[in-house]
């Protein structure tokens, strides 16, 4: 091998104070996770020897812990984007210690290349190979890789030797040219290979290999599912059917992308267990476990993904099975993977998790409260504002019925209601198609909102109907029941009449 053999902490001394770093992976599968945290044991010496350091730094979805935990423990962060998931940068976002730019995944990188964020000093990457010439074999997932090793001006590699060889094949990269020169991407159905299995960079930009032995997959298993998510996953399964008895969707059926979570999970246990959902494919940017299954019966007859977030069990399964998997998934760059063009073309289905949803179908994804930063959007706009229908699921009550996900206003908007078409919670299924706002709030009440809420619900578009409009709002009392929450910790107690004197 031509490239220096660096140790993590050597590969770190290369990072400077201000530098802007893109690291590869989208979610924990396929981040680095040996020179990030070598990058924030250094930010710790300067600190203490009274020298700023801080970097900006860019992904492809959330990270791992020894990136974006450890660079947030070190208050080594000042700009992060696209998304998170990790406790502890999360609660320096929300102390404005790092300042979080939650984006839609689909278009960080061609931002990085329309030239929005800057110059990449340096890319780190997780490879299971590299050759002489810069063709390389990547982990597992793609995220932003492709671009960043376009972009950078350095590259550090981390060779991750618990990376199988017979992972190679399973990449499809693919980079569009930019404006005014882009063409149509060249995927007509989920399983559609439109570039090619190596990625590659200029070889003289690597600085050197550091070699790890990670292993691979999420130690943390799922919450089993329970009464609440079983009765989602249902919901989800009997509106699909439905469409598809009522002509709505084709009888062969359509892509579906599925979100992050154990709601996500319940969902595909359900789809897997129907026998009335015939096979199908996914166009989606994350598989985990429960797709896995999906797999391995063929339920799920191909899986396009730009990451494979298996547990560490499951991970071990797929390379155990690959012979017979291999041909059943790829995984793209986040922007093929999440490209609304070709969302819409090949009709995907989204299903994602909302925080909370208003009696308009507008959809909180990322704060709650409308002030804590819980994630970020990830890629659930991507799908949605393009997707042939897009569901949102939650359940209808959190935290000892203190919380209804359904509120009059959402306290935060992700998605608007002009992209919405289903809300699903363990209580029914709420269509907001065919029908103006205050039609899609009774439809709201009357099916997602629990019992208990719907009452109080009622009151509030009662209380609107006197000021009339086509959508029923009264600003003094749109966030009562945030409001109660705040000031006794149970929306239940939410007194309209304390804000309409
Ligand atoms: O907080 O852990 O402190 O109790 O939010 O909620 O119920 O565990 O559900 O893990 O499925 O996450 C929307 C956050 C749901 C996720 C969200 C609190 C709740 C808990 C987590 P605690 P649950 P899930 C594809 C698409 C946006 C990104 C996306 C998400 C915590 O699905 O980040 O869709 N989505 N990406 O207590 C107060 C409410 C709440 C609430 C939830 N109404 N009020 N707290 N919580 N609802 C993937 C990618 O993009 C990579």
């Amino acid at each position: 091998m031509i490239y220096p053999i660096l140790t993590a902490e050597e590969a770190a001394e290369f990072v400077e104070n201000g530098y802007t770093i893109g690291v590869s992976g989208f979610t924990a599968a396929g981040s680095p996770k040996k020179v990030p945290a070598a990058i924030a044991a250094k930010a710790r010496r300067e600190h203490e020897a009274g020298r700023e350091f801080k970097i900006n730094l860019f992904s492809g979805a959330s990270t791992n812990d020894p990136t974006d935990g450890e660079l947030s423990r070190a208050q080594a962060l000042n700009f992060r984007a696209p998304y998170q998931s990790q406790p502890e940068l999360r609660k320096h976002a929300n102390a404005g210690e790092v300042h979080y730019n939650d984006r839609h995944l689909s278009e960080i990188a061609q931002e990085f290349r329309y030239g929005f964020y800057g110059k990449m000093n340096i890319a780190i990457v997780e490879v299971q190979s590299i050759d002489d010439e810069g063709n390389m074999v990547l982990g597992t997932s793609v995220g932003c890789t492709p671009t960043w090793l376009q972009v950078a001006d350095r590259v550090i590699i981390e060779l991750n030797e618990q990376i199988p060889e017979s992972i190679h094949g399973l990449h499809d990269i693919y980079v569009p040219l930019d404006p005014p020169a882009r063409r149509e991407i060249p995927i007509y159905a989920a399983h559609d290979r439109a570039g090619s299995p190596i990625a590659h960079v200029d070889p003289r930009k690597v600085i050197g290999v550091v070699r790890t032995s990670m292993p691979l997959g999420k130690e943390e298993a799922f919450t089993p599912v329970d009464e609440t998510t079983r009765r989602i996953g249902e919901n989800v399964c009997a509106f699909l059917i439905n469409e598809m008895k009522q002509g709505r969707m084709p009888k062969s059926f359509l892509p579906i992308q599925s979100g992050v979570g154990n709601i996500a999970n319940a969902v595909l246990d359900a789809l897997e267990s129907s026998n009335e959902i015939p096979p199908f494919e996914m166009y989606t940017e994350v598989v985990q476990d429960s797709v896995l299954k999906l797999l391995e019966s063929g339920h799920c007859k191909f899986a396009s993904t730009c990451s494979m977030t298996f547990s560490h069990d499951a991970m071990m399964e797929f390379f155990a099975n690959v012979d017979k998997l291999h041909d059943k998934l790829l995984m793209r760059p986040a922007e093929i993977s999440n490209n609304p063009e070709v969302i819409r073309r090949i009709g995907v289905i989204s299903m994602n998790t909302a925080i909370e949803a208003d009696l308009f179908g507008n959809i909180n994804s990322s704060h709650v409260g409308g002030t804590r930063l819980m994630n970020g959007i990830g890629g659930s706009g991507d799908f949605t504002r393009n997707a042939y229908t897009s569901i949102f699921m939650c359940p209808s009550i959190k935290k000892d019925d203190c919380i209804s996900t359904i509120v009059p206003m959402v306290a935060h908007v992700d998605h608007t209601v002009h992209s919405v078409d289903i809300i699903v919670t363990d209580q029914g299924v709420a269509d907001l198609r065919f029908k103006d706002p205050v039609q899609c709030a009774h439809e709201i009440i009357e099916k997602a909102a629990h019992p208990v809420y719907r009452p109080l619900l009622r009151e509030y578009l009662r209380l609107c109907e006197k000021k009339g409009g086509h959508v029923l709002m009264n600003p003094n009392i749109a966030l009562a029941f945030h409001s109660a929450l705040l000031s006794d910790g149970d929306m239940r107690k939410v007194d309209f009449a304390k804000f309409m004197a």
